[in-house]
């Protein structure tokens, strides 16, 4: 039985990308696992962000979560904001946290690259990152492609902290990545990934009119300009993604169609629009009925929060006396 952690950031909707990528293994490693599942609301305030939005989309969040099988008697799913053990972990960690890994960190890169003016939180994203899985002495941590370089950072920064504090027993375990087969879904531009930020995502909850209003305009084969010409599907984001959301029959057919322009791009689109909304649609039932019942939601997430407080005291209370901090008087 390992102890398992993940995060996701209520910065917009859960998109199929988060869902294909992450979440399914949340919902699979709660068989035979110690999990515990977060919104982690403080890394949503890295980039520009609405207040009142926030509150909304961090109950969607949870929402989502719970729609798409976490189960709070098998995890525990918490915001992070409500166990404030994380921000203080991150500030005794960003003490041994190697400054140039920081500004090579990827996201960083690209996320600063848009902006005129850098919060320094931005930076320091990783560091809350890594004290979010500390904090639970995590082994495993289920996460897409993107992520692997934020939690080799937090392997390193657990080798650190052990190195200086806990020589005699590695303290902080190092966790591992979990991935799964879509380590990475590509967006509807058919180029970035498909990222909450970017606005080029599906979200998990969108009704089937929805799912085919934004999969009618996502780029396909460039290279298919008229309806005769024939295709490549290997270069095609939209057959990508029927691989997830299509039996392999059909996935057979649309590659065969796109090569002999059988199907025009619009055909092979609608038949993953169907496929893609009666996947989705037992998550999206689940999803509005939860939305009508948050005093039930509020209650499994304060249930949550309490359980992850206690563990995160435990563990604040053995990295705080290792670092030779006067424990206050009883
Ligand atoms: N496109 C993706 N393919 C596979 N996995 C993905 N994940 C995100 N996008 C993809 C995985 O989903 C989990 C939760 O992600 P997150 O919200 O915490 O952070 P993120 O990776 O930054 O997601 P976004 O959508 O790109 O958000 P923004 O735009 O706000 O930064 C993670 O395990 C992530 O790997």
């Amino acid at each position: 039985m390992a102890r398992v952690f993940s995060g996701i950031q209520p910065s917009g909707e859960m998109h199929i990308g988060n869902w294909l990528g992450a979440i399914k293994n949340y919902v699979a490693l709660q068989d035979g696992n110690d999990c515990l599942y977060c919104v982690v609301d403080q890394h949503a305030i890295t980039g520009a962000y609405d207040a009142a939005s926030l509150t909304r989309r961090t109950q969607e969040m949870a929402i989502g979560l719970l729609a798409a099988g976490v189960d709070p008697s098998r995890a525990v799913l918490f915001v992070q904001s409500h166990v404030p053990q994380h921000a203080t972990l991150a500030w005794l960690l960003a003490t041994i946290a190697p400054l140039g890994e920081l500004e090579r960190m990827t996201q960083f890169k690209d996320k600063s690259d848009r902006l005129e003016s850098i919060p320094a939180g931005l930076l320091t994203y990783p560091i809350l990152m890594a004290a979010d899985i500390l904090l639970y002495r995590a082994e495993r941590v289920p996460v897409g492609e993107d992520q692997l370089q934020h939690l080799e950072l937090t392997r390193e920064i657990a080798r650190r902290w052990n190195a200086t504090f806990a020589a005699d027993a590695a303290y902080l375990p190092e966790p591992q990545p979990i991935l799964s087969p879509a380590r990475r879904i590509i967006g509807l531009d058919g180029q970035a990934k498909m990222s909450k930020s970017l606005g080029n995502t599906i979200g998990v909850m969108e009704s089937p009119e929805e799912i085919w209003q934004k999969l009618r305009p996502a780029m396909t084969d460039p290279a298919r300009v008229l309806r005769t010409d024939p295709g490549t599907p290997e270069v095609c984001n939209v057959y990508a993604l029927h691989k997830h959301f299509s039996p392999p029959e059909v996935v057979e057919e649309v590659a065969a169609n796109c090569r002999s322009a059988g199907w025009g791009c619009i055909d092979c689109k609608k038949v993953l629009a169907a496929n893609m909304a009666s996947t989705l649609a037992p998550m999206r039932e689940r999803g509005l009925a939860l939305a009508s019942r948050p005093a039930e939601v509020a209650q499994v997430l304060g249930d949550g929060a309490r359980t992850a407080r206690t563990m995160a005291a435990e563990t604040l209370a053995e990295v705080s006396d290792r670092m030779g901090f006067l424990p206050e008087a009883k």
